[in-house]
């Protein structure tokens, strides 16, 4: 039988190893990093510091723990934290927030989650015993449910001034950080600025096997380093890990845009198929989100399965194709002719 071939849309987080990053993971320098021992942790994590113009960085095993450190170092039990209600901490997390720092989400209504300082403004509770303390405001950037949309420069200005100005910190959920800055040519440390604290991912569309940072200041990051031991995250021997989110750092942020032309592909070939509703005007990095008219969306996703297409629906109605390392512009062509064929 003849093998099909593969192409994965899932996520950007379905990348393997390349042969190169293979290479420096198995020829790391490695200790034990709960020591402090390990050399190749330390550079990942002060070079990613340096990136982002923080004063330190933590090296984490997912974008999960890095968001759930920040909360659970920037919070006490009872607080309420300021999140878009469809932004990863609260929709994609497994209830963290509540479970490992006793908080409570407030979710703001966004624009493909893009919020305003009206919306934080509008969403704090006056200094009172009855209430709930604010204490956090939450920024994803680029925003998943959003469809990979890029918060402009100004708009994260806004809303972290008005976080500042009511005594609130700031969170970045910047597990899509690369790809805003990319695509917009606003570095990341520009975006980092306003911020307390910014998670980054070398585990998506940098193509590492696994891991993630939490970046801040030294003491912010003394207390995650804290809670991440606490929670069974110090690794050992983690310079082997390290050293390939450090290739990914080093060598594919850089091919990015490749991604994101390869969703514009992809977005216009699927405005053309006639059972499918996509605005190609709003894919800005490396997603696609498209409305199928025709049939549930979970029913497509298993014809496309069958014909060796992946993508994951994400409403009933909805489905998101993510663009990534391993997928080429002529399997972008084969899969809008696969979809061309079982979703018109
Ligand atoms: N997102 C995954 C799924 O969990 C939905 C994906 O396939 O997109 N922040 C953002 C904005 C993310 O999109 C993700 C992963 C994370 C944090 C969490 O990262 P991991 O998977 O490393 O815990």
């Amino acid at each position: 039988m003849a093998t099909i071939n593969v192409i994965d849309l899932r996520s950007d987080t379905v990348t393997k190893p390349t042969a190169a990053m293979r290479d420096v993971m198995a020829r790391a320098e490695v200790g034990d990093d709960v020591f402090g021992d390990d050399p190749t942790v330390k550079e990942l994590e002060s070079e990613t510091a340096t990136l982002l113009g923080k004063e330190a960085a933590l090296f984490t095993t997912s974008g999960t723990m890095a968001n759930q450190l920040a909360i659970r170092s920037q919070t006490e039990p009872g607080d309420e934290i300021l999140v878009e209600a469809g932004a990863h901490i609260y929709y994609y997390e497994g209830g963290g927030p509540a479970a490992l720092s006793g908080v409570m989400c407030r979710c703001l209504a966004g624009q493909r989650g893009v919020f305003g300082a009206a919306d934080v403004e509008g969403a704090l509770r006056p200094v009172d015993p009855h209430f709930a303390r604010t204490r956090l405001v939450c920024v994803e950037n680029t925003h998943n449910r959003g469809g990979g949309k890029i918060w402009s420069r100004e708009q994260i200005g806004e809303v972290t001034a008005a976080a500042r100005e009511h005594g609130l910190l700031s969170h970045l959920d910047g597990a899509r950080l690369w790809n805003a800055s990319t695509a917009s040519g606003v570095a990341e440390r520009e975006y980092a600025a306003p911020f307390d604290s910014v998670s980054v991912c070398f585990s998506k569309g940098l193509g590492a096997p696994v891991g993630s940072a939490l970046a801040g200041s030294k003491s912010l990051i003394d207390r995650a380093r804290r809670f991440r031991k606490m929670l069974g995250g110090g690794m050992r021997q983690a310079g082997i890990i390290a050293a390939g989110a450090l290739f990914a750092l080093r060598n594919h942020r850089g091919r990015l845009a490749e991604d994101h032309a390869h969703a514009k592909l992809l977005a216009s070939g699927l405005s053309g198929i006639p059972g499918l509703e996509v605005n190609p005007a709003e894919v800005e990095t490396n997603m696609v989100r498209f409305r199928v008219k025709t049939m549930p969306a979970a029913q497509l996703v298993e014809r496309l399965k069958a014909r060796g297409v992946l993508i994951l629906p994400v409403a009933p109605d909805t489905i998101r194709a993510v663009t990534n390392l391993m997928v080429s512009s002529k399997d972008i062509e084969e899969a809008v002719r696969i979809i061309s064929e079982e979703g018109k």
